[in-house]
């Protein structure tokens, strides 16, 4: 298909080719019009899977770290880009050219500035970025945007169906052991496909098979010993906010079919987020990987109903895709959701009682938003922000709040009593986000 007519040589150009750090080296070759290309790739990166795929169609296939792949592109009658499939690689600069010397119509001198250059931005490019994407390559839904999107499919008044049922909101309660103890869990991430909104299938890198991951509770000084499990087709990682240590060997990113352990000891209480940290983490996390550690702070009351309400991004790719690149590096998100689906309490509401006393753990888990958590008809006497209480009840002065404001991985709580029986919905503030997605109910009963 690279051969445009030209008579071929009898020659073969025969050139290698590493992959690592998100560059190709090196990253633009010429080879004579009508020769035959091998390119003998080798992934030399530490950590990370990447591939190369051509614009002809050629593809090497994904290489772990130190594997290889002879990529037979055929005769090369015109020039060919090239880039790594892995999402967010190309858009961070892991881009190839191949110029053909002495092709009809040759026009290397321009192509040698143009070519490889323009998918190779970071994140800020424009249209550059954008028209790169559209030549066929991104066959894992990658994807550029201007082609089909889930997005499309979006309805934010769509209703689910009747057996629908909304990720369960409820946080176990703590454990009332006054010892420090020993909590062990191991997070298997696998590649699946999982609906995000009604009608709006993506393809989510997962912790343990749901976004947000698991909730994990402790208390000061419990100690935290977490297996990571790669069971997908990349390098992928994991990094808690919750633990303080030296992040070079816990949060590297490891190879599809290794695990690692990672332990931390909770030093300190907070609503702490955890991602995985395998460049570019936008993409990481937009596609599903994160969720929340609860630290209490001592002697943290017991109240009758505890919730918690992670918010996060979505940028849809095509249905039953994986996120876009593009759009997640623009920071235009399709949806804003609480616990990974766009308004989902609203059909499968939160429960209270008047006189209840709620509690509502809030982690933004972005990648890139804030949040501004706010519950319509109700106010906040008590809001833990970042490890510190800024309002408790029956304060000096006969204070409250009516929004807990969240920097992108900040978390807290907030607790209210509901004045009377009826349905408050719950929002991010940032109105554009609760008109996409972030957006549930608390259904208040006598
Ligand atoms: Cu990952």
């Amino acid at each position: 298909a690279a051969s445009a007519g030209v008579t071929p040589t009898g020659e073969t150009t025969t050139v290698q080719v590493e992959a690592k750090n998100m560059r190709f080296t090196p990253d633009n070759i010429d080879v004579p019009a009508g020769n035959r290309l091998v390119i003998e790739l080798k992934n030399t990166d530490d950590q990370d899977v990447h591939d190369l795929v051509l614009d002809n169609g050629t593809d090497s296939g994904r290489l772990s770290p130190g594997e290889s792949a002879t990529l037979d592109v055929g005769i090369v009658g015109e020039d060919l880009d090239g880039w790594c499939s892995i999402a967010g690689h190309r858009q961070m600069g892991m881009v190839f050219a191949v110029n053909a010397i002495g092709a009809a119509g040759d026009q290397t001198a321009m192509d040698s500035d143009g070519s490889g250059q323009d998918g190779s931005g970071h994140g800020d490019s424009g249209h550059g970025g954008m028209d790169g994407m559209d030549h066929g390559g991104a066959s894992d839904g990658g994807a550029s945007d201007g082609g089909d999107s889930a997005a499309d499919d979006l309805d934010f008044m769509a209703e689910p169906g009747r057996d629908f049922s909304a990720r369960d909101a409820a946080l176990p309660k703590p454990d009332e052991s006054a010892k420090p103890k020993t909590i062990k869990k191991t997070f298997t991430v696998s590649e699946v496909e999982r609906e995000v909104a009604v009608g709006v299938k993506q393809k989510l890198w997962l912790f343990n098979g749901t976004m947000p991951g698991p909730t994990l509770r402790g208390k000061v000084g419990d100690k935290f010993v977490i297996t990571l499990v790669n069971d997908g087709s990349m390098g992928h990682s994991i990094d808690f906010h919750a633990g303080e240590l030296a992040p070079d060997q816990p949060m590297r990113t490891i190879a599809p079919g290794e695990s690692l352990t990672y332990e931390f000891t909770a030093t300190h209480s907070g609503a702490w987020m955890y991602h995985c940290a395998t460049m570019p983490m936008t993409d990481h996390i937009a596609n599903g990987m994160f969720g929340a550690v609860i630290i209490d702070p001592p002697n943290l009351p017991e109240v009758d109903r505890e919730y918690f309400m992670v918010q996060s991004e979505l940028y849809l790719g095509p249905q039953g895709g994986i996120v876009d690149s593009a759009k997640a590096a623009r920071e235009e998100p399709d949806a804003v959701v609480f616990n990974g689906f766009a308004n989902q309490y609203d059909h499968d509401q939160l429960r209270a009682k008047v006189g209840e006393r709620v509690r509502i753990w809030v982690v933004d888990a972005g990648p890139s938003r804030p949040s501004a958590f706010h519950i319509i008809g109700g106010q906040f006497d008590t809001v833990f922000k970042e490890g510190a209480y800024l309002l408790k009840p029956d304060n000096e002065e006969k204070g409250a709040s009516q929004t807990l404001d969240l920097a992108a991985s900040q978390g807290g709580f907030v607790e209210l009593e509901f004045a009377e029986a009826g349905h408050y919905p719950f929002v991010s503030h940032v109105m554009v986000d609760a008109e996409r997605g972030a957006h549930g109910i608390v259904n208040v009963t006598d």
